[in-house]
């Protein structure tokens, strides 16, 4: 049985359009996915929507329609967009699908038959904005006004809660996550995610989740099997697909496959969900520790100026406006924008959000740098040697050709420490300073000098050279540009698919004289 690298992404609400934030944790989830898969790994991707809740009920009430078919209607978009940008999941998981459903049944049943609920009268506050519960204690630390106090994360009013309903014990199994943690610090990345859950973790936690919401007040949900007055807490819900996608309670192959998740990739604004009551939901279901997920990272925030992103803020960029149009110019806009948003910022801290900053990055890396040396290239050998790619002898290679070879070849290694911890910046940039070192190698070695001086072996060494760079750059660079690097490919005179990663270690692997048709530019400059 094929044990499969399983890769998550949240569960977006379905209460408005996929905005920026969502397609960056795709868009890298992705890079990742298509990186193990291009290390001849079994990958199982898994993204999807979040479409219970008091949240997603508002905004079927305002949108005058029924909280179904309204979020039918609001995950095509996501759907839509994970199409535009390439997003390669395996599955795409609905919280109001029947396989979820029953999964969150039978799990609240067995936590209730193993008698780990309780019900209990609740004195709190909850945010609607993010489904979150704040107990008077919690707030207490965190805010002066406890009259009229504002949700910690996100500064807007609470809503005061008195009402009874179903309760998961968190600090029960406080000692045992701080326990878990000590012995796994690599489980919440980057390090100072982990330092930010284990200083949570020196307080007392509330002493119980509410893992229910009485159905007189929120009627879109789950049903609590066992208690027909109460639907399920939308995060309990939600944080339970991780399993219910691998086939939990139904599969037991499928979910020896696909379980424990390798990698849960998250923005910071829901660490505490995944970080605090998701390993405690996972322990109360009997989920020993050496199957619990490896690793949970928490990105940073993609700002506009100096404020976060978000749909309640109403300053958020649409990722279709991006592509279709601020890159409507761009044969390959959805990996331009791909690559921006991966290059950008080190995973994991925070970044600006701007036009003028794709610009920028677009001009210096893409079309000066990567589109240029595809293109001279390519067009030096159809000038030189009749568009077929010359044939050289390992023997008569020069420490000039032996330095871009070492760099070329060294690249795929360094992927294979960046790329698991996610420093996706890095990897790019240690690609790029190839491309840049080959751009570089043209102007010293001047290919048109060595034509013009007869020169022959020596111009065939350099162009050979070049054409094997473009092919390593090709292959590495096809986690994060899958459209760029199957053109290289062709432009190339390949036929098929980019192959696996390490064939980026190897060099002179080009059949001698293979011949190329056209070679459209990868990258137009914009017509200003
Ligand atoms: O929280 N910058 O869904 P959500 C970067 N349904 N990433 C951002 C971002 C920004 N400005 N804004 C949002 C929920 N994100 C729950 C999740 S999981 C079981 C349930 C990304 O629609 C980031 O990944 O509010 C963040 O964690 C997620 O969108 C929140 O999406």
């Amino acid at each position: 049985m094929a044990k499969k690298i399983y890769i998550t992404t949240p569960l977006y609400y379905v209460n408005a359009s996929p905005h920026i934030g969502h397609s960056y944790t795709n868009v890298a989830a992705d890079c990742l996915a298509r990186y193990y898969r291009q290390k001849g790994e079994d990958v199982f991707f898994l993204t999807g929507s979040d479409e219970h809740g008091q949240k997603i009920a508002q905004a079927a009430d305002a949108a005058g329609k029924e909280p179904q078919a309204f979020v039918d209607g609001v995950v095509e978009h996501f759907e839509s967009l994970w199409k535009l940008l390439n997003i390669s999941h395996d599955d795409f998981i609905r919280t109001t699908q029947q396989r979820h459903v029953d999964v969150v049944q039978a799990a609240l049943t067995r936590l209730k038959d193993e008698g780990k609920l309780t019900r209990e009268a609740y004195n709190g506050w909850y945010c609607t904005p993010d489904e979150t519960f704040w107990t008077p204690e919690e707030l207490a630390k965190k805010t002066e006004d406890i009259e009229n106090p504002v949700c910690p994360d996100c500064q807007r009013p609470l809503e005061a809660v008195q009402e009874e309903g179903w309760y998961l014990h968190l600090r029960e199994s406080q000692e045992w996550l701080v326990n878990f943690l000590k012995k796994n610090p690599q489980w919440v990345r980057p390090e100072s995610r982990y330092n930010e859950i284990f200083s949570l973790l020196k307080d007392d936690l509330p002493k119980y989740l509410c893992i229910t919401r009485p159905k007189a007040r929120v009627k879109w949900g789950i049903p609590v099997p066992f208690d027909p007055e109460y639907v399920t807490y939308v995060w309990f819900d939600a944080l339970l697909n991780y399993l219910t996608a691998t086939g939990y309670l139904v599969d037991q192959q499928l979910f020896e496959e696909r379980w424990p998740a390798k990698m849960q990739i998250i923005g910071k604004d829901i660490l505490r969900h995944h970080a605090l009551y998701w390993p405690i939901m996972l322990h109360a279901l009997g989920i020993p520790d050496d199957q619990m997920p490896e690793c949970i990272f928490a990105h940073g925030w993609w700002k506009i100026g100096e404020q976060k992103m978000s749909k309640s803020l109403g300053n958020i960029v649409d990722p279709n406006v991006i592509v279709t149009v601020f890159l409507k110019e761009q044969p390959f806009a959805a990996d331009v924008y791909r690559y921006f948003l991966m290059r950008e910022v080190n995973f994991g801290q925070d970044g600006n959000f701007s036009e003028e900053g794709i610009e920028t990055r677009f001009a210096s890396d893409l079309a000066n740098d990567l589109g240029n040396l595809v293109n001279r290239t390519l067009s030096m050998i159809d000038k030189y040697c009749d568009s077929k790619i010359p044939a050289v002898s390992e023997a008569t290679l020069t420490d000039a050709d032996k330095a871009l070879q070492q760099s070329a070849t060294s690249v795929a290694g360094q992927l294979d420490v960046l790329m698991p911890r996610l420093e996706f910046s890095k990897a790019l940039e240690a690609i790029m300073d190839v491309v840049s070192q080959a751009n570089r190698y043209i102007e010293e070695q001047m290919p048109w000098k060595l034509s013009k001086a007869g020169e022959t072996e020596r111009l065939h060494c350099v162009l050979r050279s070049l054409a094997e760079t473009l092919r390593t750059t090709a292959i590495l660079l096809t986690p994060f540009m899958p459209s760029v690097t199957q053109e290289i490919w062709r432009q190339l005179g390949f036929e098929g698919s980019v192959p696996e990663l390490d064939q980026a270690a190897q060099w002179l692997k080009i059949p001698d004289n293979q011949s190329f048709t056209d070679h459209p530019v990868l990258f137009p400059r914009p017509k200003s």
